[in-house]
């Protein structure tokens, strides 16, 4: 088939208005959140309905074109954007957020809807999202589904797989799969959704989800403490975490990352002296203050109350929440970073994060690094700034020695095309021809997201 009768039938798939062909309304599709990556796109298309989406899959399909299923484009490993000359299919029309069903603490919800606006219905219901992150103004729940995002709250809630109550997907050759009737107790046979959950658009494109909700915990209370070595933070947050049941989060953050953080906003420092390591603590209950039950634990940990920040009000937390939410943004102002997000167990954190700058630093001595995450999860976000976008050098020498501690070299954002090179380096061979094989079976022809968990070429 030929260029101009592909954008034919998209034209009659989706209708005229939604098939951009022109480069600059294609454009802000085409690049990532980070600016690393990205790429020309045959069109844009942005169908409004499941049919639609099933009718442009089965049209690039026919003409062997790949296609880049796209949400919010707030990822951050290079998988939503086009490498060369895909279709980008948008999702951010099936932004539909049916009724929260309250007696079972579920809701129904378009790919395209935003975390934000699910999370407002569900408050407005007396539920809550289960996941949340700081692109919830854009993150969709199809992208969040499709790459199993973790945030802020895994520790108490686990990441999007397990708010999965049901979907509907669209393979390739345009069947759809739907199974959205919300029960949690449903084996029968493979679980179909959880294996769409972290496949980063490249076994089928998820077209609706049923959300498991949570109960909103009106209480709140977030405190920010500082260590002088990261071991000691580790090792806090783990007696938190056994000792308190309300702890929502667990996050870190490094004086150098807050050095960044108050030169490129208007926040001021939790407390003074500054530490070399903080640990930001959020918990939440229903009754009695959070913060009360903080505190007695600190004491009992013998923690120091000169390096803590403790607010129980809405605005003292937010305060207290943007100085580690406000990390991602402050890299992307400083340069084009180099993102690795990885996990490690939690016996090896500490080291993961004393020995990351240094591996860095050996391989690019200019480069500086500048690491956060979640703690609870052994999840670190090691950023680094300086090296040329293409450099791959600096990456490597991080993910080498995250795979020497026994870690993952993606702990919540994906491979997309960012790691496809450490997929088997972290997996094995085995694993990989498993994951291969169900990629074959799903999507013979290989026209989702080529090139992203697997090298194209592989
Ligand atoms: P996109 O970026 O559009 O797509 C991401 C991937 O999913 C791509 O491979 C794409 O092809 C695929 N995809 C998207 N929609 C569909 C669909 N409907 N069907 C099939 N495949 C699809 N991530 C975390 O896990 N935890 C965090 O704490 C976190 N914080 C962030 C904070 C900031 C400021 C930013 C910018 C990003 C953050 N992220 C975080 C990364 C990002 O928000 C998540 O990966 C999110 O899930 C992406 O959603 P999206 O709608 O933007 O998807
Ligand atoms: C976060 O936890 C996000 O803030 C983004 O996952 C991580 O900026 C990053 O590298
Ligand atoms: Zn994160």
């Amino acid at each position: 088939m030929t260029t101009d009768a592909l954008i034919a039938r998209l034209r009659g798939a989706v209708g005229e208005r939604h098939c951009l062909v022109d480069p600059a309304l294609r454009a802000s599709y085409e690049t990532d959140w980070t600016r690393r990556f990205g790429g020309a796109a045959l069109a844009v298309v942005r169908p409004g309905s499941t049919e639609e989406v099933a009718a442009v899959l089965v049209a690039c399909r026919d003409a062997g074109v790949g296609v880049v299923p796209q949400g919010g484009n707030t990822g951050l490993v290079g998988g939503s954007v086009p490498r060369d000359g895909e279709v980008v299919l948008s999702l951010r029309r099936l932004s539909e957020i049916e009724p929260v069903d309250a007696r079972a603490g579920e809701v129904t919800v378009g790919a395209g809807a935003v975390l934000a606006d699910v999370q407002r219905a569900a408050r407005s219901a007396g539920w809550d999202v289960g996941v949340d992150l700081g692109a919830r103004d854009s993150a969709t729940i199809g992208g969040l589904v499709a790459t199993n995002a973790g945030g802020v709250n895994v520790v108490r809630h686990g990441a999007m797989r397990a708010q999965l109550q049901g979907f509907e997907a669209v393979l390739a050759d345009g069947t759809v799969l739907r199974r959205l009737p919300g029960m949690p107790k449903d084996n029968t046979g493979y679980d179909i959704g959880g294996l769409l959950a972290g496949s980063e658009g490249t076994l089928a494109v998820i077209t609706r989800v049923r959300l498991r909700l949570v109960p909103t915990l009106r209480r709140r209370a977030v405190c920010v403490l500082g260590f002088e070595r990261a071991a000691d933070a580790v090792e806090a947050a783990a007696e938190l975490r056994q000792r308190l049941g309300s702890v929502m989060a667990l996050e870190l953050f490094t004086d150098a990352g807050l050095e960044l953080v108050l030169r490129h906003t208007s926040l001021a420092a939790p407390f003074t002296p500054r530490t070399a390591v903080y640990l930001l603590v959020e918990a939440a209950t229903d009754d009695a203050d959070p913060a009360d039950g903080l505190l007695a634990a600190f004491e009992a940990l013998g923690l120091h109350e000169e390096a803590a920040a403790v607010a129980s009000d809405e605005a003292g937390r937010h305060r207290l929440w943007q100085l580690r939410e406000r990390h991602t943004e402050v890299m992307n102002a400083e340069a084009i970073p180099h993102k690795l997000d990885v996990s490690v167990p939690m016996a090896r954190y500490a080291e993961l994060v004393e020995r990351a700058p240094e591996a860095v630093t050996e391989v690019d001595p200019t480069a500086r690094t500048i690491a956060y995450g979640h703690i609870g999860d052994g999840n670190l976000h090691v950023n680094i700034l300086g090296p040329a976008p293409d450099a791959t050098d600096v990456d490597d020498a991080v993910l080498e020695l995250v795979v020497s501690l026994e870690g993952s070299v993606s702990a919540e954002h994906g491979i997309g095309v960012a790691k496809v090179d450490w997929l088997e380096r972290d997996r094995g061979p085995e694993t990989v021809a498993a994951m291969r094989a169900i990629k074959a079976a799903w999507d013979p022809s290989g026209i989702l997201n080529p090139g992203v968990i697997f090298r194209a070429d592989g």
